[in-house]
């Protein structure tokens, strides 16, 4: 079966071994994929972690594919981007090389094991939200609203844009 390709949004997160460095790689293997485009990129910013908070500064930047994977292989794509980049799981929210997270897959609303989209928590973190906000302000968060409107409502403090994603 072949499917109609869907643009999928994706937040990319980095806290160790040259945080920049990586979230670049990481954007650089999304344009890798099989049967996905890369749309767009916002800047990176540096982020304050939050939850976990005694942690290094993060990278964050979003990045648009339009795809024909389906929202389960596009999960496996980007788990094993992580993998390939190092990523060791130690604890919820520890530092890591490179986190990769299915924000938005069209309007889709999918809750399987291991897999929930929207992502359940993007609405209320600003750095996701700015990242977003740049390449996509007018997009439906299913369920919340629009994504330049849920920004206006979060805390920018600690959330930085760097120069330049190039
Ligand atoms: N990711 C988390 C938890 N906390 N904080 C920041 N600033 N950036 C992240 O990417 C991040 C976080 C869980 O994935
Ligand atoms: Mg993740
Ligand atoms: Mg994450």
């Amino acid at each position: 079966m072949t499917m109609t390709p869907v643009n999928a949004y994706v937040a990319l997160g980095a806290n160790l071994d040259d945080p920049v460095a990586q979230v670049k790689a990481g954007i650089a293997a999304l344009a890798t994929l099989p049967r996905t485009e890369l749309v767009a990129q916002s800047s990176l910013y540096r982020t304050a972690p939050v939850g976990y908070a005694d942690q290094p500064d993060f990278i964050n930047a979003v990045a648009e594919v339009k795809t024909a994977l389906n929202p389960r292989e596009l999960l496996d794509a980007l788990l094993q981007i992580e993998a390939e980049h190092g990523r060791v799981r130690e604890f919820v929210n520890a530092p890591r090389t490179l986190d990769l997270d299915v924000l938005l897959y069209g309007e889709a609303a999918i809750d399987v094991p291991g897999l929930t989209i929207p992502h359940p928590r993007m609405h209320e973190r600003a750095f996701v939200l700015a990242p977003l906000a740049e390449i996509a302000p007018q997009c439906i968060v299913p369920g919340h609203g629009r994504v330049g409107d849920l920004l206006q409502q979060v805390s920018a403090k600690g959330v930085t844009r760097l120069a330049s994603a190039a």
